[in-house]
């Protein structure tokens, strides 16, 4: 029996790492394979696997989220001089300096992300009292490890945030399947059996410790719709994983990938309520990922350049750096993640 669980769920991780782990699969990211990530750079080219971090624009796609509004800093503090183009010889004769600084308030889900642990959990018994809690990866709880913005001490996540991902350093080998080049840009519900075909076809292995990014075309649709996202056409086109799909979820269980990214707003698809792992759920991969493997998820990442200059190259694998920020208490991170090939 561990401190924080009594059953744990099924096919899941928890405790393999031990009571406190907050890195889940990022553990099987080892120094060997982060050197073998490094050898799969044979030319020195670098790709920002970002969108500019105010797109897709507005907050049609997801209208909960929008996009990061900048505010002014002032200076002196109080005063009311925004410290933005500022010249000061304002203050001091004969200073030739000019500056800017300013402040930034970030839904840090909007664009190019990573989902933490903390972003979602499960109600499940965790402490075996017959009735199901809210709970998170390895068993932290709400309240006492991720605290909501009620909570006399601050809202944040004190234990699974993106800044333990940050300090992990989120380093290693990409393995990159294009599934533009074989399914087209439509919406296609990828189970499996799609999967593996796809991935057969293009002679594409992964291995344990790997992350795992697959282009749906979701990127170039956001960048041609340039801040004025169609989001009924987004919401129905390019790829989306089946998470209802038992055997997808027992290949992400069977593969050992530490994450799995895409160019897609979920990676998954989110679009209704199913039946899953004993319950029901709107986001059967996240669950799965998040709660009981301890998988991270990357969301709307910049990847068609990538899979482009792969392509040409008939290579799938590159080394992938891509740190969250290093933002205590944040449940998801924007990211500019850097591919080199
Ligand atoms: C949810 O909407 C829960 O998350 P995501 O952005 O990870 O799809």
């Amino acid at each position: 029996m561990t401190k924080r669980w009594v059953n744990k769920p099924e096919g899941s991780t928890w405790g393999d790492w031990g009571d406190e782990d907050e890195l889940g699969r990022k553990n099987l990211l080892t120094p060997e394979r982060v050197k073998a990530a490094a050898a799969e750079v044979q030319e020195g080219l670098t790709f920002c696997l970002s969108l500019p971090l105010d797109l897709p624009g507005g907050n049609t796609v997801n209208p909960k989220r929008h996009p990061p509004k900048f505010g002014p800093v002032f200076h002196p503090p109080g005063g009311e001089n925004y410290y933005y183009n500022m010249a000061w010889n304002e203050y001091v004769d004969g200073n030739m300096d000019v500056s800017s600084d300013e402040c930034t308030t970030f839904w840090n889900q909007y664009s190019t992300q990573w989902d933490s642990f903390a972003h979602v959990g499960s109600l499940f018994d965790a402490d075996g009292d017959g009735e199901p809690e809210r709970v998170y990866y390895n068993g932290f709880k709400p309240d006492v490890d991720v605290l909501g913005p009620d909570h006399p001490e601050g809202m944040g996540a004190r234990k699974l945030s993106v800044s333990t991902m940050a300090e992990s350093c989120m380093q290693g080998r990409g393995v990159m399947l294009d599934m533009v080049p074989h399914i087209g840009t439509g919406r296609t519900v990828v189970g499996y059996d799609d999967l593996m075909r796809m991935m057969e076809a293009d002679k594409i292995e992964v291995e344990e410790g790997d992350f795992f990014l697959f282009h749906v075309g979701w990127d170039d649709m956001i960048l041609e719709m340039n801040y004025n996202p169609d989001a009924k056409k987004l919401h129905n086109a390019g790829a989306v994983l089946n998470g209802f799909d038992d055997k997808m979820l027992q290949w992400i269980s069977d593969s050992g990938v530490v994450a799995l990214i895409s160019d897609n707003l979920a990676v998954e698809d989110s679009s209704g309520l199913g039946e899953t792992q004993g319950g029901c759920s709107r986001l059967p991969i996240h669950r799965h990922c998040l709660f009981r493997l301890g998988v991270h998820l990357g969301e709307l990442w910049y990847l068609s350049a990538l899979a482009k200059a792969l392509r040409e190259r008939g290579r799938s694998r590159f080394m992938l750096t891509a740190p969250p920020l290093h933002l205590p208490g944040a449940v998801g991170s924007p990211t500019t993640p850097i591919a080199t090939i």
